[in-house]
């Protein structure tokens, strides 16, 4: 539509560098042009941001032939290629997995110190780019680093947020939340492309209009159009020349005011129509589980879905003119979760009232061109949207769905004749009081691919939540097990533990995970083992150093002999947060009591709670007062050290997991769908105390059963338990539970506040407590009486950290990759020449 910008005719002389073809280390030269000139500093400047911006531009440079190179490489082979829809893209810091990709670490590092820059604080000066929750957004920024390097051709779209997730302050114990203005300052890492943007419509009503040669047409007219104007970010391959793209939609409005309205003389509704169009991109919704049916929350998602396929379209009407015969065959679309899966209507809508296709063609396109993951068995994650709000807002897709679920209606009757039940069930609109669109039912019918994110979460949806659609359709249903990238959460975060591995095994492991395997025997190397242990020491130590820079050196005994205890994600109940506190409180009644034999710990505890979630708020405030009160006891010394780290993120986690020991993953069983911080502390040698539920379950069978705290009920277990769970008598029956429970009731951590944790102390003693901490207690306790039994023999925990790295290939998302590419995408790898 915008194609003002578009340079009539290529001028290759434009294109032309004098420098191509420059050597590694000259950027020095562009780093001090770059510093000099562009950014107007000097050496008086105190400021290490403006050093990280010029060596963040020059390393920018190196990125953009081989960017082009790519590019051109997938053009001119024509391959299919992939799409990786989703809201969220938590991609962290840029500048040292750059380094570290374009495997320049080195001379960078060097000649950054020849010139008085020590370069870790350049790296440090770097704002995360925030645009996500957890682990679901941070996936998405581990399956774009594997796809580059791995060498597939796909294109990641999400949305530009204004503003990431909130960053965290801790007031009185308690999480305040600060927008996170993170493009504030700019963003070298991204470049507008305003030639490639698209209008997306909202609003009006439908028509259906007959064209001079008698074919019917629907139309949407009458509509409010919004601009989305792309931004690329370059993703590199581990030094494979391969340099993939990071498309993220920002809303602009297609006007910079209505003329009718301004002409009218209403300049502040025009100006104020403005901003409802520029609101689509504003912030990132923090919630991690439930959405509320936001408005403005499905337009982001419409707006995403809609973008991104026009663009996909655009491309392939520039290549193919209106004819989609080979479309199936070049595309494949993956959804992260249902939050883009209103894409499944919107390529029903651009197939057949914006190129023609009758509805038979586009539904075949379609379903064999979408897979959708599901990446959460909650209830109330579930994502349903009101038929009045779509009817609204995105009145011609309403009208797609209400068709889609007609003729999926006939099928299910076809298949069970005379199952009202199960219709009502499976229905893609579940009636009521209010009709509702049921998310998940659009992504299952409009895919050929269902996927779970952990073997136990995959069969739970086709024995659970899924079961009517898995009995329909067995084929669409497989696992994808998570993973992590390899470079950041080890090669890059962790450089002296990968160093030694390298020295020992060679650098291998950093494409192929299961070289680490080859670990193994080391374990039973002494020498060896006292050189991973000093590292872990030293990680901790480093860590230690950095709290204290945060805390002002405030009285913290964190001791580099105590055994590092983390448990680092977002705050919700299922996550059992409150677990862990018991379990310290349980700690702290036994220094009380004298009993003098205890292993020193330092439980770290991190994560930010949804502004919305009252529990997950109080939850933050106890640890904060427990720690309080624990920390100050001159009784406890260094035995028992509680510390909540304010604003978890992801260049935190870079930091924690090389020291950490110990990995708290502690869910109740069944509810998280796989974790993937469980996965970062693994191959960074800590060991796991967990239950069986998500991933734990492969990282124990990886691992061995010796080299994992295994605790709490199974799923079956919880579920078969629910009936009858009565957790009044079990603390009855439990002495250090009466007296942690005790300690709580009396108010013995909210002197005074009285009362404020009585909700959280409630909702654990509920028979209907639907996390069931109660009943995990005893086994958890037990479970770490013999975390500390290990832990007093050095040499026995190296050997296990030396093993849980060792066998942690599995979980490296070039696996996870590899699989949804053998099995969903079927792309074929595109070497990129010139590196
Ligand atoms: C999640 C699951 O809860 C995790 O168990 C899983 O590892 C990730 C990635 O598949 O997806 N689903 C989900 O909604 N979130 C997850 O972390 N939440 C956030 O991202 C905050």
């Amino acid at each position: 539509p915008t194609n003002k910008f578009v340079i009539s005719k290529p001028k290759p002389s434009i294109t032309k560098l004098p420098e191509q073809g420059r050597k590694k280390t000259d950027f020095i030269d562009d780093f001090k042009q770059y510093y000099v000139h562009l950014l107007g500093r000097d050496e008086n400047c105190r400021s290490p941001y403006y050093a990280g911006e010029a060596l963040s531009q020059a390393i920018r440079d190196r990125l953009m032939e081989r960017w082009k190179a790519t590019h051109q490489t997938y053009k001119s082979n024509d391959c299919r290629r992939g799409y990786y829809l989703s809201m969220e893209f938590l991609m962290g810091r840029t500048l040292s997995n750059a380094l570290l990709n374009l495997g320049v670490t080195e001379p960078v590092t060097q000649a950054m110190y020849d010139l008085g820059i020590a370069i870790e604080e350049l790296i440090s000066s770097e704002q995360d780019a925030g645009l996500g929750n957890g682990g679901l957004g941070r996936l998405a920024a581990c399956f774009i680093d594997s796809c580059a390097t791995l060498q597939l051709p796909v294109i990641g779209y999400g949305l530009r947020y204004e503003y990431g997730m909130f960053t965290q302050t801790i007031v009185n114990g308690e999480q305040v939340e600060k927008p996170d203005h993170w493009l504030r300052h700019g963003n070298v890492w991204e470049i507008e492309r305003l030639e490639y943007s698209h209008s997306i419509k909202f609003g009006g009503h439908t028509e259906i209009q007959t064209d001079e040669s008698g074919k019917q047409r629907h139309c949407w007219m009458s509509t409010s159009n919004v601009l989305a104007v792309p931004f690329d970010t370059p993703i590199p391959g581990y030094q494979n020349g391969t340099v993939n793209s990071l498309r993220l939609w920002k809303a602009v409005a297609t006007e910079e005011f209505n003329l009718d309205e301004f002409n009218a003389g209403d300049y502040a509704e025009a100006v104020a129509a403005k901003n409802t169009a520029e609101n689509i991109t504003m912030v990132l919704y923090p919630n991690d589980a439930n959405e509320n049916g936001k408005e403005l929350r499905l337009r982001q998602q419409y707006f995403l879905a809609s973008a991104s396929l026009q663009d996909v379209i655009a491309h392939w009407t520039g290549m193919h003119g209106d004819n989609f015969e080979r479309f199936v065959e070049k595309s494949c679309f993956q959804l992260n979760d249902t939050h883009p899966s209103i894409a499944i209507a919107e390529l029903m809508r651009l197939l057949m009232d914006m190129h023609g296709l009758s509805w038979d063609q586009a539904w075949a396109i379609t379903k064999n061109t979408m897979a959708y993951t599901n990446h959460t068995l909650l209830p109330e994650a579930l994502e349903k949207w009101p038929v009045s709000l779509m009817q609204r807002l995105l009145p011609r897709l309403m009208e797609i769905i209400f068709e889609i679920n007609a003729r999926f209606m006939a099928e299910v009757a076809m298949h069970w004749p005379a199952d009202g039940e199960r219709l009502s069930r499976m229905s893609i609109i579940e009636e009521g009081d209010q009709q509702w669109v049921r998310m998940a039912h659009l992504a299952i019918v409009g895919s050929f691919s269902v996927n779970g994110v952990a073997q136990l979460h995959s069969q739970l949806l086709q024995q659970d939540l899924f079961k009517d659609f898995y009995a329909l359709w067995p084929h669409k249903f497989n696992n994808k097990t998570n993973g992590v990238t390899p470079r950041r959460w080890l090669a890059a975060c962790n450089p002296e533990l990968a160093s030694l591995i390298t020295e020992t095994i060679g650098d291998r492991w950093i494409t192929d995970l299961s070289q680490l395997k080859r670990l193994e025997p080391y374990a039973e190397n002494a020498q060896f083992r006292q050189r991973w242990h000093a590292i872990k020491q030293a990680a901790k130590t480093a860590f230690d150093r950095l709290t204290k820079k945060i805390k002002h050196g405030t009285e913290l005994r964190f001791s580099v002999d105590a055994l590092f205890d983390v448990q680092v994600k977002r705050i919700h109940e299922y996550k059992r947060q409150l677990l862990n506190v018991l379990h310290v409180i349980h700690l702290y009644n036994c220094i009380k009591k004298g009993d003098a034999d205890r292993v020193p710990r330092c439980v770290l505890i991190g994560g930010k709670a949804a502004p919305g979630y009252r529990m997950a708020k109080k939850t933050i405030k106890l640890i904060n007062n427990v720690a309080q009160v624990i920390n100050s006891d001159p009784e406890v010394g260094d035995k028992l050290t509680l510390l909540f780290l304010p604003d978890y993120r992801v260049s935190a986690m870079e930091k924690i997991c090389p020291g950490a020991d110990l990995s708290e993953q502690i869910s109740t069983a069944g509810k998280e769908a796989s974790g993937t911080g469980n996965m970062k502390l693994m191959m960074n040698g800590a060991i796991t105390i967990g239950t069986l539920d998500g991933a734990n379950i492969e990282i124990r069978e990886e691992v061995g059963d010796e080299n994992f705290f295994l605790f709490g009920l199974t799923e079956e277990q919880i579920e078969a338990r629910r009936a009858h769970y009565d957790p009044l008598e079990m603390i009855d029956q439990d002495e250090d539970l009466q007296r942690v429970m005790h300690l709580l009731e009396s108010g013995y951590f909210n002197q005074f506040e009285p009362g404020i944790f009585d909700d959280l102390i409630n909702s654990i003693k509920s028979p209907h407590d639907p996390w069931m901490t109660i009943a995990d207690f005893r086994s958890f306790v037990d479970a770490q009486k013999r975390v500390e039994d290990a832990y007093r023999d050095k040499d026995h925990w190296t050997k296990m950290s030396i093993l849980n790295c060792a066998n942690s290939g599995k979980f490296s998302t070039d696996r996870t990759i590899g699989e949804y590419n053998r099995d969903i995408w079927k792309l074929e790898p595109q070497p990129v020449k010139g590196e």
